[in-house]
């Protein structure tokens, strides 16, 4: 029996985050769905959002007889609201990959989307008039894997490489109704080794509750990983009850059932065990990291004074090069007007001699006809 909506919420039920999120603004948490097209990451992102606000009314564009393909990176917004704790929550749709021959780059933009949005920040946080910025560091992704039962694809594989080791990674199995509970096990095991294999780093909350009770709970969410969901965006009636569910001949798999999938813990996870540690890490180890390579790359790091000589050495050399460049390019430009001058005179003075040269043929063969005719002349 799901649970009603608003009790998900609350300040009740953040046992292990720090208070500091806590304020009267509350929290602002965004989150990014990425994946293989026809996964379901836009019918989950209704279902979480109809599963958490009882009165959520789909965005106008969302309204469609059938869901079509995501095809522009979509922000969908609400704000939760208990006991004057708010939760602002952004969720980001992205087009599906697939379809094409080659989806060798098709990562290119989601990752760029989120690279921006640090950039972004980080501009906006040198300024020295900062105004109240809308911000979309993503403070976590949801990769959609699809319920192949065998393993990781190799895109799978390169997509996760790029998105671990910019934001919090969560890997999730879609449909999960599509498994037999023993073949979806044995996925996960092979999805989870297929992650360790190749170093892909996934999201491990740096929290550690004081709590033990709190500790086994967390310890429990986070062995779920990769989280097994089934999303639907129709009520079916259980036992008298209306559930989220996708109905089949055989029965219903429940959304929010937690022995048909991770839907409830990974939503728990997401909006209260473990939103303040994503909100964190991504502010202090992902967009720390992104300034630290940025600055860095641009010859420049706030503290290291060798840096700072080091840019301005490059930046002198730079001018110098140019100034070379310069005097070089019209030194060439010089020579070639000279040497075009100097082709011109000779075609003209090759012209003039050819004239004469046919002059001097004329002449030739004028007296060639005398002397023939002289000749004639003669025998008579
Ligand atoms: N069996 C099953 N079908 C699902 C589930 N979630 C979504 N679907 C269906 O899968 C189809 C595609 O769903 P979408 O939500 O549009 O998929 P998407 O990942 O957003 O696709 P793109 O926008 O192309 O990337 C729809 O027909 C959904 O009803 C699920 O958990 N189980
Ligand atoms: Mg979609």
């Amino acid at each position: 029996m799901p649970a009603p909506a608003s009790s998900h919420i609350g300040i009740a039920n953040l046992p292990n985050q720090r208070h500091r999120i806590v304020s009267r603004k509350g929290a602002n948490l965004t989150v990014m769905v990425v994946g293989e097209s026809g996964l379901g990451k836009t019918t989950f992102i209704n279902t979480l959002f109809t599963t958490l606000l009882r009165e959520y009314k789909k965005p106008e564009h969302r309204f469609q007889k059938q869901l079509e393909r995501t095809v522009q990176i979509d922000v969908v917004r609400a704000e939760i609201e208990e006991k004057g704790f708010n939760v602002r929550l952004t969720v980001i749709d992205t087009p599906g990959f697939g379809d094409y021959v080659n989806n060798q780059d098709c990562w290119v933009p989601v990752v760029e989307f989120i690279d921006e949005q640090h950039h972004n920040f980080m501009m906006h946080e040198s300024r020295a008039q900062r105004q109240e910025k809308d911000d979309l560091r993503v403070h976590v992704c949801l990769y959609f894997i699809q319920p192949t039962g065998h393993t990781l694809k190799p895109l799978d594989i390169e997509v996760m490489k790029q998105l671990g080791s910019r934001v919090n990674l969560i890997p999730i199995v879609a449909k999960a109704d599509t498994l037999t509970p023993g073949d979806l096990a044995i996925f996960k095991d092979r999805v989870r080794d297929c992650l360790s294999t190749h170093n892909i780093t996934v999201y491990s909350p740096s929290v550690q509750s004081d709590d033990e009770e709190n500790t086994r709970r967390n310890q429990s969410i986070l062995s779920a990983m990769p989280f097994s969901v089934i999303a639907s965006e129709q009520d079916v009636v259980v036992n008298g009850e209306k559930v989220r569910g996708r109905q089949y001949l055989w029965g219903v798999a429940e959304v929010e059932n937690e022995s048909h999938c991770d839907f409830k813990k990974l939503r728990n996870l997401l909006i209260r065990t473990h939103m303040h540690d994503l909100i964190a890490s991504t502010e202090e180890n992902h967009y720390e990291n992104f300034r630290i390579t940025k600055l860095t790359a641009e010859g420049r790091s706030d503290d290291d004074p060798a840096m700072r000589a080091r840019k301005g050495l490059e930046t002198k050399m730079k001018e110098e090069e140019e100034a070379l460049r310069k005097r070089f390019t019209e030194q060439v430009r010089m020579e070639e007007n000279r040497f075009r001058q100097w082709e011109q005179r000779l075609i003209a003075e090759r012209d003039r001699l050819n004239k004469d040269l046919e002059t001097q043929h004329k002449y030739v063969k004028a007296l060639e006809e005398e002397l023939d005719e002289l000749v004639a002349q003669r025998r008579k």
